[in-house]
């Protein structure tokens, strides 16, 4: 680690535990150290397609039966994966302030099984389904899922309870989330490419209402310039110095 490294981290350090409402916003690189792949980048890709071709409602329209297939495929390499130390210290960092809030981009559950209590999922949650009839919602563990599973009310297909490229995020979360970003002092933006909005524009968002930004990132991302300060480096290796 670089002295320019260590330095951010201790000015981070001390801004966090002097700071009276903070929001961490995490994306996949959070979990990439668990073993779960990123979406763009190295590895990125599932067969030969893309999340852009999959996660949309009009491929679930056109092949649900492909469009589960990467879901299941997908649960079956989550329900094995344990968070590690950048969950962990989010985690921790919860636990020692008072007025913390954790949005996530990920729909793997990890930030819970880590321990945090408090945490707002933009892109909704793998281990949920809706029914496309009846729009009821249930938590559902089984690994692999049928094929084309059924809705126990009302025998409708089910999907994912994630939120689709052209889906419109959830009132009452993006509301959420919102309220913790425009009320915060210090907002922490980590493991996230900025690619995809609304939650891309968070972290200018807080800024934009007086907050101080920081990000952790193994690469830089479009907002990093503009950040108050961007550490590069893993998650797992910087969180946990921050404790
Ligand atoms: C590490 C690391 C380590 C690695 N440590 N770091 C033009 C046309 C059509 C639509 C749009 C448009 N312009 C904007 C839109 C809207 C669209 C959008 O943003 N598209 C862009 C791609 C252009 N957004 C939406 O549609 C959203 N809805 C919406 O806006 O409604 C209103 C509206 C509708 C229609 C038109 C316009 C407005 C919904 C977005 C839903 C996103 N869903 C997904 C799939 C969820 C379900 C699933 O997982 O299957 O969410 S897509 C995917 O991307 C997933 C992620 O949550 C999301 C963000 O990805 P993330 O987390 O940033 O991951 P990566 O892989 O991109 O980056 C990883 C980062 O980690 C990298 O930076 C690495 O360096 C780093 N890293 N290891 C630290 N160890
Ligand atoms: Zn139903």
């Amino acid at each position: 680690m670089t002295a320019k490294v260590e330095s951010a981290i201790a000015e981070l350090r001390e801004k966090l535990w002097k700071a009276k409402q903070v929001v961490v916003l995490t994306g996949a690189g959070i979990s990439a150290e668990s073993g779960v792949p990123t979406f763009r980048g190295e590895g990125g890709l599932w067969k030969s397609y893309s999340v852009m071709e999959l996660a949309t409602p009009e491929a679930f329209s056109r092949d649900p039966k492909l469009v589960w297939e990467f879901y299941n495929w997908r649960r079956e390499l989550l329900a094995p994966l344990t968070p590690n130390p950048g969950h962990q210290a989010l985690a921790e960092i919860e636990r020692g302030i008072p007025h913390f809030k954790l949005i996530t981009q990920n729909i793997d559950g990890l930030h819970r099984k880590a321990g945090n209590t408090d945490i707002t999922e933009l892109h909704g949650n793998i281990w949920w389904v809706r029914c496309t009839g009846c729009a009821r919602l249930m938590e559902d563990l089984r690994v692999p899922l049928p094929e084309m599973p059924e809705c126990p009310s009302c025998g409708a297909l089910l999907r994912p309870n994630v939120v689709w490229f052209g889906e419109m995020l959830e009132p009452l979360v993006l509301g959420a989330a919102y309220e913790a970003i425009n009320s915060c002092d210090l907002m922490i933006v980590v493991g996230t490419s900025g690619t995809v909005q609304p939650a891309a524009s968070m972290g200018s968002q807080a800024k934009r209402s007086g907050a101080t930004v920081a990000e952790v990132n193994l690469e830089p991302t479009p907002y990093s310039g503009t950040y108050d300060i961007s550490i590069a480096g893993k998650s797992g290796e910087i969180l946990p110095k921050l404790l």
